[in-house]
C-alpha cells in the first residue's frame, strides 16, 4: 500500500475529506490529461480505495484501506502457540500455497502468513474463494497438531467455533455456523474455511488452516452472484473493520480453544458448535456425491460428522455433504 501513499491524485483526494475534487481541477493540478485521472482512478480502485465519481461534481474518496498491521500482531503474540511470527504479503496466488511450502521447509507451529490480496483464493472441492485488495482478511496459520488423520474435521469445527466467537465479540452481531464450517449473518458467508492437511504414518505432520473472512468489502466487490449469498462486516455493521484486531480477537479464541480441546477433549468443542450452530433442528436438503435428500441435522458426534433425522425418522451419520439453505441465524437452540 506504500507506493499509492505517494500518488499525488490520492493526495488531493485525501486533502479535500468528504469533498468532491472535479475531474478539471485534478486534471488542470496535475498537468494529465482527464483520461489519464480515470485511469489514475482505476489504479487506486483496484489497489482497495473506493472513490465515488459523479457527473459534473467529480470524484471522492469513501474508502482507503489501512494495511494489517503484521508488527502489532507479533509483538502482541510474542510466546504464544499462535502468530508471533508473521509473513505478510501485497498480492499473491494464495495464503494457503505460501503457507504449505512454509510447512514442508519446516516453518513452526503458529507461523502466519497474510494477503492483502490472493489472485488464486482457494475454496473446498477446487472452487474459487474472492480475495480483493486490502478488504478482507485472507489468511493461513501452519498448526502441528498430535493428532491422527481421522480427527483431522475436529479441527475444522474448532476453528469455526473460535472465528464464530471471535467475530461474534468484536461485532456482537448473531453470527452462526453451518455445517460444517460456514459462517453466516442472516443466510449471508461472511467467512470462510479450509483446512488442507498432510499426514505420515496416519498421524498429521502439519494442517494448513485457511480462513477468509469478508471484513471491509464494498457491495461493489461482489458480483451479481456473489451479491446473492456474501457479505462483509462493514456492509452490516456500517462501520470500518479493524481487521489487525479481528484477527488478534480470533487467534486469542482458536489457541484458548485448542488448549481445551487438547486438555479435555473434543466434546467441549463440540457443544460449543452446537451452541453456534444455525443448522441444527432445521430440516434441509443435503447432496453428497451421490444423492439429494431432506433431513434434520441433530447434533455433531465426536467424528465431526453430523446425525440427521431423516424424514421416515430414522437417523443417518453425514460425513460430507453440501447443505442447503438453512432459515435465519440466530442459535439452534438445542
Ligand atoms: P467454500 O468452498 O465453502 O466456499 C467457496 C464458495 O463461497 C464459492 O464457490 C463462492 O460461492 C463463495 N465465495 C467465494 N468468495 C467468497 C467471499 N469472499 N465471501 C463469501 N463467499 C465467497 C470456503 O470454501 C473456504 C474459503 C477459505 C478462504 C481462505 S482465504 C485464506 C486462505 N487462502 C486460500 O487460498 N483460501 C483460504
Amino acid at each position: 500500500m506504500n507506493e499509492t501513499t505517494q500518488s499525488p491524485l490520492l493526495q488531493m483526494l485525501l486533502q479535500h475529506p468528504q469533498q468532491y475534487v472535479s475531474g478539471e481541477m485534478i486534471s488542470q493540478q496535475l498537468g494529465i490529461s482527464r483520461a489519464a485521472v480515470w485511469k489514475q482512478i482505476k489504479k487506486l480502485e483496484a489497489l482497495g480505495y473506493e472513490i465515488e465519481a459523479v457527473t459534473k461534481l467529480g470524484y471522492r474518496l469513501i474508502y482507503q484501506p489501512v494495511a494489517i498491521d503484521h508488527n502489532k500482531l507479533q509483538h502482541h503474540f510474542q510466546g504464544k502457540r499462535l502468530g508471533f511470527n508473521v509473513h505478510h504479503y501485497d498480492a499473491i496466488d494464495s495464503t494457503q500455497i505460501v503457507a504449505k511450502q512454509l510447512a514442508e521447509d519446516g516453518a513452526e507451529e503458529g507461523t502466519v502468513v497474510i494477503a492483502e490480496q490472493q489472485n488464486k483464493g482457494k475454496g473446498r472441492l477446487g472452487r474459487h474463494w474472492h480475495s480483493p485488495y486490502g478488504k478482507g482478511i485472507w489468511m493461513s496459520v501452519v498448526l502441528r497438531p498430535h493428532i491422527p488423520i481421522q480427527l483431522a474435521p475436529q479441527l475444522t469445527l474448532l476453528t469455526a467455533v473460535a472465528l464464530c466467537r471471535a467475530i461474534r465479540s468484536y461485532s456482537g452481531l448473531e453470527i452462526g455456523i453451518k455445517w460444517p464450517n460456514d459462517l453466516l449473518y442472516q443466510g449471508k458467508k461472511i467467512s470462510g474455511i479450509l483446512l488442507e492437511s498432510s499426514a505420515e504414518d496416519q498421524m498429521l505432520k502439519y494442517v494448513i488452516a485457511g480462513i477468509g473472512i469478508d471484513a471491509n468489502l464494498s457491495a461493489q466487490d461482489y458480483d451479481e452472484q456473489l451479491q446473492l449469498k456474501a457479505t462483509s462486516l462493514r456492509l452490516i455493521m456500517g462501520k470500518v473493520i479493524d481487521r489487525t484486531e479481528l484477527i488478534q480477537l480470533f487467534l486469542s479464541e482458536w489457541e484458548l480453544l485448542m488448549a481445551i480441546y487438547e486438555q479435555d477433549g473434543f466434546r467441549n468443542i463440540a457443544n460449543l458448535w452446537e451452541a453456534n450452530a444455525i443448522s441444527l433442528g432445521h430440516k434441509v436438503s443435503l447432496t453428497t456425491p451421490t444423492e439429494t435428500f431432506m433431513g434434520t441435522p441433530l447434533r455433531l458426534t465426536d467424528a465431526g460428522s453430523i446425525v440427521v433425522q431423516l424424514e421416515d425418522g430414522t437417523e443417518k451419520e453425514i460425513y460430507s455433504a453440501e447443505m442447503g439453505e438453512v432459515k435465519g441465524s440466530s442459535k439452534s437452540g438445542l
